[in-house]
């Protein structure tokens, strides 16, 4: 498989999700864009002027009509590839889209790669890498604040930070390295605190970037939420009813959940992955259910939010549980319709309510809710929420830039200080793109859909 678009090819895929619609969209995009476009359409298509939607019939190789379509031509640079770029808006149906496409490919277009066009548009400078994952991320946003987070990251901020830091770093080892090119000058004390102070002020920079890595992960994968507790207690009826519909099954047998399960929902404008889980219990019925329960505790261990289900007729613990790993607790007390045992009086703060009933389940809601806006952020605030590949790249020039930082001060050999300097520009700039393998690419832009 060719990840990189070789120059001069021009590619098409369908851009639009399959399946049937009013409107699907064909896109072509490459040097040869147009004139494909003119052989499907019988020579209209290069006719239109750039950035008109125009009525056009596009016919096969008979000369049958496959559709009646909105062409739009978007001329080079003035496209999202950077490329010459054709885009043919047809009746969304399958068959006429993948005719459609078929037709393109006929007349010399090659099938795009999963986020091709993108990969294009930032080989042609339309975008840096954090701008083009940012298009992902848009795509995939299930939140607002997620909405918000990617439109910013789209916008270049990221992109823009990181490359002042490196910048900044440059400009320290332009300096540093005037000195080893005179070896019978030593830095003076003056310039030295100037320098040290530069990357140190940098070395904040990156600290306060890395620190949105948890933001980010709850931005784009929701905050894991583990719904936990003895077999029978209603954990798999809460997560239905916390959904909206019935995903797990709910049954009287004890240990009726024998596997995690997983599930998002927006909950109040913040993404939740909640998690069911097997009933905890000290006395498993077998080995499925033994793997079920080990499988409960590692994600109970993961969670960042634990929700604790009891049962109301039965007998409450003397102590609640305590949270091992500092996450976020919820207490809640289902199946109150049939009663409350009198030992719960002691635990006043645990949550009363019935799944059967929905009794007190808006209380439920609005606890969740809280903990999880907890969670987010000023929304005026400027969003910057790395991902595990940012922090990755941010991770590796902290530490350089942390041992280049102690050379300094230790007035080690400046060659070393440089190479340790080169090392952090280095790892900040795979961030936006500016020193680009082909794996790099390959792993970012497989992630894609078609057409994008
Ligand atoms: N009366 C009453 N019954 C409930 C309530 N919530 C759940 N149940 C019932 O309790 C039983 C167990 O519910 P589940 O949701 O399967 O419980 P679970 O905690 O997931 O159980 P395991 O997966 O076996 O650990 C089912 O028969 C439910 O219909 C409630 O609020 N009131
Ligand atoms: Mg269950």
């Amino acid at each position: 498989m060719n990840l990189f678009h070789s120059a001069g090819e021009t590619i098409a895929a369908i851009a639009t999700a399959p399946g049937s619609a009013a409107v699907g969209l064909l896109r072509i995009s490459g040097p040869d864009a147009l004139a494909i476009a003119a052989s499907m359409t019988h020579g209209r298509a290069a006719k239109i002027s750039a950035r008109v939607a125009s009525l056009c019939h596009v016919y096969d190789h008979e000369g049958e009509l496959i559709d009646e379509t909105l062409f739009t031509f978007f001329q080079a640079p003035r496209s999202y590839t950077g490329e010459n770029t054709c885009e043919f808006a047809g009746h969304g149906g399958s068959l006429v889209m993948s005719r459609l496409l078929q037709r393109a490919l006929a007349c010399g277009a090659r099938l795009a790669e999963p986020g091709e066009f993108t990969r294009q548009a930032f080989l042609n400078g339309k975008l840096d890498l954090t701008q083009a994952e940012a298009v992902m991320d848009l795509i995939s946003a299930r939140t607002e604040q997620a909405m918000r987070a990617a439109h910013q990251q789209r916008q270049g901020h990221l992109g823009q930070k990181t490359e002042s830091l490196r910048n900044e770093i440059l400009e320290t080892l332009a300096h540093i390295e005037a000195y080893i090119d005179f070896p019978d000058e030593d830095i003076s004390p003056d310039v030295g605190r100037a320098l040290l102070s530069r990357l140190q002020k940098v070395n904040h920079g990156l600290i306060s970037l890395l620190a949105t890595a948890g933001r980010g992960r709850i931005l784009r994968d929701g905050i894991r939420t583990v719904i936990s507790g003895a077999p029978n207690t209603g954990k798999s009826s809460l997560l239905n009813r916390l959904l909206g519909f019935d995903r797990a099954i709910v049954s009287d047998l004890a240990g009726t959940t024998r596997d995690t399960l997983e599930e998002a929902a927006n909950i109040g404008g913040v993404l939740l992955r909640l998690i069911d889980t097997a009933g905890m219990r000290d006395q498993p019925a077998d080995a499925i259910e033994a793997e079920g329960i080990r499988r409960s505790s590692v994600e109970r261990d993961q969670a960042d939010l634990v929700i604790n289900v009891f049962d109301a007729t039965s007998i409450a613990p003397a102590e609640l549980p305590e949270s091992e790993q500092a996450q976020q607790q919820i207490f809640l007390l289902n199946k109150v319709d049939l009663g409350i045992h009198p030992s719960w009086q002691k635990h006043a703060e645990v949550i009363r309510f019935s799944c059967l009933t929905d009794e007190g389940f808006s209380e439920v809601e609005a606890a969740i809710r809280q903990i999880a806006q907890t969670h987010a952020f000023d929304s005026g605030a400027s969003i910057i929420a790395i991902n595990a590949r940012h922090q990755d790249c941010l991770q590796r020039a902290h530490a350089a830039l942390d041992h280049a930082i102690a050379m300094l001060e230790e007035n080690a050999d400046l060659a070393l200080v440089s190479i340790e300097l080169r090392e952090a520009m280095e790892a900040l700039g795979e961030i936006a793109g500016k020193i680009d393998t082909e794996d790099l690419l390959g792993v970012i832009f497989s992630r894609f859909c078609i057409g994008k």
